[in-house]
């Protein structure tokens, strides 16, 4: 908690350390009451920063200091200064060593950041600044030193002792202790110092690197889980194999662990060598994990491991370079994905996340640069700014560069940059001397928020045959910058011509033609593009593949839309269209119920969802893509100001009509893909999950409808499938159903059956908390009471709490503000023990300005209510004063 005033640091006070730590020397003596870190630094002056020795100051929180020496001399008190966040003292050399010895108190670290214990066992988080809860240090990622470390607990209890790099000893030791020393033979930051002592199970492997080193690979976990590691092995073996073929990056240690803790208040984390994992993304199996789930594993398992070359072995110089590991990393994730699943879905359903949430986040009261310039606490900058927006910009480089462009510009930088601490500034220029590139227009992207527009309109030229594309950009003002300058945006596109055939693309000016789908380059605040050779009026598709994380407008008719929505040759375009579609439509139906009008459906849209379901040569998962309405929290962020209520009933109209009238094909895909579902075991793959993802969004239309052989398929699916994405869809349908008694039993089952799976029994509070039926808040505070929940873990937050607040918008947003109360008096809790996560559960509170003034003023008044509660901490007092800024 703090003490005083939050700072607010800034980009440009940016120095490189006065001093550096070539080698630390760490050890552990884990108990159940406190544990002691001894830590000797092996020290010297910084050469870059020139001559004179100013004052050591060591970054430290919560520390209780025991001893400090220099040089093998005892300090007293008075050789040294002691603040609540800093120990400073006076060097009388270049080179020096400092030996410490402090107390601290994982045991009863709620925070989950630095030293802490997970259930039984002790585990670490120390990116971004939990080193210093560790030990006096200077915990900054330009600070790099080789680590030896040695951990020492009682043998019983913690017979596993995990550290980073390779075990290099162990033994015995008096009073039913053990210890182990390993060490790390590569420089590293402090933020991905790791330990790990527990009563651990491992499953173990072995992967083969292409220069023929054997690599070990563990992945640990608590014994009752070792029966759901596979999956994450065979995604790391995956993910070591695509970063050679892909980037060239071999893996360098000769072990590779991953840890699966319970209590983490993220994804996971890439510690080097020693990846320490929330557990929800290492366990996967069908019949406790979704689809979804083991996407979700394989994914974050490929993102921390890639962290080993994009994060560790090439690391950020400052926190405000955060994007410069993070961005890189999550394309590479992605394109990972995109490779070993359908790449137009996983582009479809990253697009979707990143226009609802990110596009969200840069129109609200933290809107910040994918590389900010200030920040009062860094924990709050890992957002979807830096995150996807900042891999949006690595796509944008990819596009225009070209695959082989982008890999001389990736291998340059690993090249270059091995072993260092670097800017976004130095991957640019990377990118820039491998190709002759120059990118001092496009660096905006790093700097300048919000999400830009981009207003297209054309005009065709019968007689000259020619088409011309007149884009105009712009970006509105973000906090701190009201003036926005250019962007470059890469497009790219297609015309198709009246019999949905591609066209032939040649700009005027070009000697060749460039094929069928093109890139251009936006640069200016308004540019036009002409095509030649144009013998017929074509319609475009722009933007494919959302080539820039832009708001694109053109004003196609209802009628273009479906005309795309068949023909276009790009497959995230054609569900594109369709989603402009439904937006169309849906935005009719909200103005005919602000109205007070008979609510009516236009029929193109079920036209056009029948055309997709009756045709079985379409790839199943882009139908279901394609026939799922843009969510609620979509519809939110593209309104002006969102009616909550209006949104709801129109969306909710739109489905009732559209499985009322598409009743007879929706039933038979069910009913084939469901067969096949029975008579097969279940296949984490893509195929399968296409076959399971359009059989459970046809089970959820299918059952609006209330009729008794829907109910009695769905019984039939919960009751007898073999895998929890079916079941968990069962479940979910008759939570949102009026079928009480059924529902009832459900979930009572359901509980009853996993009552001891605590990953499982986190789908069971979600599906209920997302249940958008009246009475939502009154569910979600009952559920709290619930044995298997608690505050103090953070999943179950997030499974309860945040499903709620982000999904249940018609019970959260509820007029009489009891939801924003809720909301309130968590945060107020939740800040108290655990700040991180208080901070992120605020997040809809602070798009305060999408709604009517009635609830507008009702969440200011939490905000403040909240401002005004007492201690914040540095988390939440940054979200709150500039939401309320
Ligand atoms: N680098 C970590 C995130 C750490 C968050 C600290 N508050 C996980 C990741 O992005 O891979
Ligand atoms: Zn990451």
């Amino acid at each position: 908690m703090r003490t005083e005033q939050p700072k607010m640091i800034y980009l440009k006070d940016y120095q490189a350390p006065d001093y550096l730590i070539d080698e630390t020397h760490l050890t552990f003596e884990l108990f159940e009451d406190h544990t002691l870190v001894h830590a000797q630094l092996v020290m010297r002056r910084n050469p870059a920063r020139g001559a004179g020795l100013p004052p050591l100051v060591l970054d430290g929180q919560e520390l209780e200091l025991l001893s400090l020496s220099l040089d093998g001399k005892t300090l007293e008190e008075g050789d040294y200064q002691l603040s609540d966040s800093h120990l400073s003292l006076q060097p009388a050399g270049d080179s020096f060593v400092i030996d410490s010895s402090v107390r601290i108190h994982p045991e009863s670290n709620t925070a989950l950041e630095g030293l802490y214990k997970s259930g039984s066992m002790f585990c670490t988080q120390c990116e971004a600044e939990g080193f210093r809860k560790i030990t006096y240090y200077l915990d900054r990622p330009d600070v790099m030193s080789k680590f030896t470390t040695t951990v020492s607990a009682e043998q019983h209890k913690y017979p596993v002792l995990l550290s980073n790099g390779n075990p290099i000893a162990s033994g015995p030791e008096d009073g039913g202790r053990h210890w182990a020393t390993w060490e790390d033979p590569f420089m590293k930051p402090a933020y991905l110092f790791a330990l790990v002592a527990g009563d651990l199970w491992a499953i173990e492997d072995t992967f083969e690197t292409m220069s023929q080193r054997e690599v070990a690979l563990r992945i640990y976990v608590e014994p009752e889980n070792i029966d759901k590691c596979q999956h994450a092995m065979d995604s790391l073996k995956k993910s070591m194999r695509w970063d050679e073929e892909v980037y060239g990056r071999e893996y360098d240690l000769d072990i590779f662990m991953i840890v699966a803790v319970n209590d983490f208040n993220m994804g996971a984390m890439e510690n080097k060598g020693l990846n320490i994992f929330n557990s929800s993304c290492v366990l996967a199996k069908a019949d406790t994990a979704t689809d979804a789930a083991h996407q979700r594993v394989e994914g974050v398992v490929a993102h921390e491991y890639f962290h080993n070359w994009s994060g560790n072995r090439v690391t950020c110089r400052d926190w405000f370079q955060l994007s410069l590991k993070e961005g890189f990393t999550v394309y590479r994730d992605a394109e990972f994905s995109a490779d070993m699943n359908s790449r137009t879905v996983k582009r479809i359903e990253d697009v979707a996340y990143l226009r609802t949430h990110q596009f969200a986040e840069d129109a609200g009261p933290m809107a910040h640069a994918v590389r900010p310039d200030s920040f009062i606490e860094i924990s709050n900058f890992y957002t979807l700014t830096v995150y996807e927006k900042g891999s949006e910009v690595v796509r944008m480089l990819h596009t225009l560069l070209g695959n082989e462009g982008f890999r001389k510009g990736s291998d340059l930088y690993f090249e270059r940059h091995d072993g260092q601490a670097v800017t976004c500034d130095d991957f640019i220029k990377a990118m820039e001397d491998a190709n002759g590139a120059d990118f001092t227009q496009f660096k905006r992207w790093y700097s300048q928020a919000g999400t830009p527009r981009l207003q297209v309109s054309e005009a065709y030229d019968a007689a000259a045959k020619t088409y011309t594309l007149t884009f105009r950009q712009s970006c509105p003002p973000t906090p701190g910058q009201t003036e926005k300058l250019p962007f470059v945006i890469p497009v790219e596109l297609g015309l198709l011509g009246a019999q949905g055939q591609a066209l032939t693309l040649k700009l005027a000016g070009e000697g060749a033609a460039r094929g069928e789908s093109t890139v251009i380059a936006v640069t200016e605040a308004e540019q036009s593009f002409t095509f030649v050779d144009v013998a017929e009026q074509p319609l475009p598709s722009l933007l494919r593949g959302l080539s820039a994380p832009v708001k694109l407008s053109f004003p196609y008719n209802r009628d273009q839309l479906m005309f795309l929505m068949q023909h276009d040759a790009d497959g995230f375009n054609r569900w594109e269209a369709g989603q402009q579609l439904s937006v169309q439509v849906l935005q009719e139906v909200i103005g005919q119920h602000q109205s007070g009008a008979a609510l009516a459906l236009d029929q193109r849209l079920v036209t056009a969802f029948e055309t997709l379901l009756t045709d079985d040569s379409l790839d199943q998962a882009m139908v279901a893509e394609m026939l799922s309405l843009p969510s609620e929290a979509y519809l939110t962020e593209i309104s002006e100001v969102a009616d909550v209520d209006a949104i709801h009933t129109a969306r909710e109209f739109a489905r009732n009509e559209l499985a009322t009238a598409l009743y007879a094909p929706l039933w038979r895909r069910y009913q084939q893909n469901r067969e096949v579902s029975r008579n097969s075991e279940y296949v984490a793959q893509a195929e399968h999950f296409a076959r399971r993802s359009l059989q459970n969004i046809a089970l959820s239309y299918l059952m609006l409808t209330g009729k008794p052989e829907v109910l009695a398929a769905c019984l039939e699916q919960y009751d007898a499938c073999d895998n929890m994405t079916e079941r968990l869809t069962a479940l979910a349908v008759l939570v949102n159903s009026g079928f009480e008694a059924e529902k009832a039993k459900a979930l009572a089952a359901f509980a009853e059956h996993f009552k001891d799976n605590p990953l499982v029994m986190d789908q069971w509070f979600s599906v209920q908390a997302a249940s958008a039926l009246p009475g939502g808040l009154g569910r979600v505070k009952a559920l709290m009471e619930h044995p298997a929940f608690t505050l103090k873990n953070p999943n179950k937050v997030r499974a309860l709490i945040g499903a709620f607040a982000g999904q249940n918008l018609v019970n959260f947003h509820s007029a009489d503000g009891s939801g924003y109360r809720f909301l309130a008096d968590l945060v107020i809790t939740l800040n108290g023990f655990n700040p991180q996560i208080a901070s992120r559960q605020l997040a809809p509170l602070t798009r305060w300005r999408k709604y009517d003034a009635s609830r507008q003023a009702l969440m200011k008044a939490e905000l403040e209510r909240i401002l005004a509660s007492g201690e914040l901490s540095s988390d939440v007092y940054e979200v709150v004063s500039k939401s309320l800024a």
